[in-house]
């Protein structure tokens, strides 16, 4: 194998170059290069500063996560950043790309760093469920104070080399030429002395600080370990020299990296990839160009849908029946970028040139030149086919057909063309500027590359896409419908809505299957008779109780939105169980998670028993991005397999529910879904 270090004096100014594609992970081959390559430059009497450099897209992006769990060469990364600040000759980091986590953590223990305008550096480990373990939390906060370290490490969102500047951790900004920047920078210091160690800084800190921090970020933490224990390092530690820092810090690593939740986030960070993977399409299939897509709806999803594309600068053609509807779509279109300017996320000529290009229209003709039309109209499949109809007369040929339908059969609406191998589902999230999820829903007929086009597509729109065969409900919403059934019975047996609610909030997701059913609408669904009664969700329709819009449906809202316990549900609900006279019990946690979660798992094992996900990990990716599902539990399947299969077996056959073959088979065979 090449090693990935090499270097090359300029003057005397030694050169350290890292090649290891795709982004530079310290892996243990270019840990041990750095190292001596370090040790050449100090021993070397014609080298008097040394730069550290990468070539790629990227300086380091931090420690290679696909070693952890594995025997750890030396030099370990904590090592190595104290051998690069010991030096006693400068080291100067020259960044470009994403300084990340381990990377981010070498350039603190380089003397300077200097950085490329368009850099971004960050402490991302957050978001693995572990905290950087390299020394960062001990330079970041005596180079660039608590509360920036803070922010960093427990948020693990990457700053910008201007921000960071600001911040201390970056010392310099390059011009064109990040290298012979670098290089002057480290003539330049050459011969300063003492070398500045972050190590050897003191941490300031203002009272309060933690507990103000924790108290702010309460809600976004909840549930997680890393962030917690990032604060708790961060604030032990403030007051002690980097080598006992440093040893807290390694311990807190050791605990988080042996968790549960790290190896459910890491599961999630490589799942997330995996997805974009298509089984049976090589990954070099030609692409079809989409320089021009069209929107038929212009609603909630079909406006959301649009946004996707204006904001990645790609032109959209959206298409309603009446003037009112269409002037009404484009201007919530037109306030929702406002918001966000107005929020300084968003500059206002760049509200304008997102609104530059999108062309409303009431005739569907105007679709003609679309590369892409995604159809978001109601879920009737009658309408759908004769849109699809129209479409197949109206559109160029080779232009790929989507439909946005949630739980319609794809084949039977390709049907309804001349091309069936042309279309295929492009289920958004509401709201669909918003969440991260796309569901491509791949037709029996649909051509490999249509299939790739999207996929790739949605990259661009910063989506992150499952393939999903077609079924009813396809990934998501099929195992959804098994939870929300389970829901509604446990209130005919014995349960409130709060009690389940309860459960699912304090598991971590979002919000539970009523508070959800409150806030989509208790109506979506319903026949619209009200005197055919004939299950709670139906006497609460009737009662005009269809939720948050209406401030009633499973709990009653006030004027903020604050939901409290409703007498009136609770007595619909006793009606129904006197009228059924279904046998009430006492509900406990135990049987909602078995009955609600462990059945999703069920539908998620027939999914995959079908065909119709690739993968288990396409399924955990399905509920992280598209239903809130807790990160750090990694998705249904990746809970199940910490749950135990043998014991989602024994809790489904304790209700009675028929179980998977292909969850048993595991189950027997002592396997995982992951
Ligand atoms: C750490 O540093 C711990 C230390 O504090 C302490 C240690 C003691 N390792 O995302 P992409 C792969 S923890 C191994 O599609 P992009 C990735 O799987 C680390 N592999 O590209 C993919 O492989 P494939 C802290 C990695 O341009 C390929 O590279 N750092 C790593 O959209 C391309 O990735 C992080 O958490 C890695 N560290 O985005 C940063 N990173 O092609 C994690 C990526 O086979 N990485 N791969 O599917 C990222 O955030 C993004 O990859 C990055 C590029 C922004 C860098």
């Amino acid at each position: 194998m090449t090693d990935p270090i090499t270097s090359a004096k300029d003057g005397d100014v030694l050169v350290i170059t890292s090649n290891n594609p795709p982004v530079n992970a310290l892996s243990n081959a270019v840990r041990q290069g750095i190292a001596r390559a370090v040790e050449a430059g100090l021993t070397d009497d014609t080298v008097k500063a040394m730069v550290i450099a990468c070539e790629g897209r990227t300086f380091f992006a931090g420690a290679d996560i696909t070693e952890f769990g594995k025997p750890m060469q030396e030099p370990s990364l904590p090592v190595l950043v104290d051998a690069i600040e010991a030096s006693e000759k400068p080291i100067v980091a020259a960044i470009h790309g994403t300084a990340l986590g381990g990377g981010c953590e070498i350039a603190l223990a380089c003397h300077y760093r200097i950085a490329a305008p368009s850099a971004k550096l960050g402490l991302p480990e957050v978001k693995l469920g572990i905290l950087p373990g390299a020394g960062g939390t001990q330079r970041l906060p005596r180079v660039a104070g608590v509360e920036f370290a803070l922010e960093l490490a427990t948020k693990g969102d990457p700053v910008t080399a201007g921000k960071a500047k600001d911040a201390g951790l970056v010392d310099r900004l390059a011009g064109d030429d990040l290298i012979a920047d670098a290089v002057a920078y480290a003539r330049e210091v050459a011969d300063a002395r003492p070398l500045p160690r972050a190590s050897e800084g003191t941490v300031t800190v203002e009272p309060g600080v933690f507990d103000a921090f924790r108290k702010t970020n309460a809600k976004r933490f909840r549930g997680y370990d890393a962030p917690a224990e990032i604060i708790s390092v961060i604030e032990e530690t403030a007051s002690l020299p980097y080598a006992e820092g440093v040893q807290r810090e390694r311990n807190g690593f050791m605990k988080l990296i042996m968790g549960v939740q790290s190896a459910a986030q890491r599961h999630i960070f490589f799942a997330e990839r995996k997805a974009s993977k298509i089984d049976d399409v090589p990954e070099d299939t030609q692409l079809r160009p989409i320089r021009k897509v069209g929107v038929i709806g212009a609603g909630t999803m079909g406006g959301g849908i649009s946004m996707n594309f204006l904001s990645a600068g790609i032109p959209v053609t959206i298409v309603e029946m009446q003037q009112e509807a269409l002037d009404r779509g484009t201007g919530t279109i037109r306030k929702n970028y406002e918001a966000t300017a107005a929020k300084g996320r968003m500059k206002p000529e760049q509200v304008e040139g997102a609104m530059g290009l999108l062309t409303p229209t009431l005739k569907m003709e105007d679709l003609a030149d679309c590369d892409l039309v995604i159809e978001a109209v109601y879920e009737e499949m009658g309408v759908k086919k004769s849109i699809f109809g129209k479409l197949d007369t109206i559109c160029k040929q080779g232009a790929i057909l989507a439909s946005n339908t949630s739980y319609l059969d794809v084949n039977e609406i390709a049907a309804s063309t001349s091309r069936p191998q042309d279309v295929l589902g492009m289920h958004f999230f509401s709201p669909a500027n918003v969440m991260k999820l796309l569901e491509v829903v791949r037709g029996d007929a649909t051509a490999p590359d249509v299939l790739a086009t999207v996929m790739d597509l949605a990259k661009k729109i910063r989506k992150v896409a499952v393939v999903a065969g077609v079924c009813h409900g396809f990934i998501g919403n099929r195992m959804l419908m098994p939870r929300q059934v389970e829901a509604m019975k446990l209130l005919h047996e014995g349960a409130t809505p709060e009690q389940v609610d309860r459960v699912h909030v304090e598991f971590g997701m979002p919000m539970g299957p009523f508070q959800m059913s409150d806030l989509a609408g208790v109506d979506i669904g319903w026949h619209r008779d009200p005197n055919r009664i004939e299950n709670i969700r139906d006497a609460l329709a009737a009662e005009g109780r269809w939720g948050q819009k209406k401030s009633a449906g499973f709990y009653d809202y006030d004027e903020k939105r604050t939901p409290s316990n409703s007498p009136r549900v609770a007595e619909i609900i006793e009606e129904f169980r006197q009228k059924t006279g279904t046998p009430q019990h006492e509900v406990t946690e135990e049987e909602i998670i078995e009955r609600t979660l462990y059945t999703m798992v069920n539908e998620g094992a027939l999914i995959l028993e079908e065909g119709k996900a690739q993968r288990a990990s396409d399924i955990d990716v399905v509920w992280i991005y598209g239903y809130g599902w807790p990160p750090y539990r990694g998705g249904p399947m990746f809970w199940a397999d910490t749950v135990g299969l043998k014991t989602i077996v024994a809790g489904l056959e304790k209700h009675g529910f028929p179980v998977a073959k292909l969850l048993r088979d595991k189950a027997e065979k002592g396997e995982r879904f992951n």
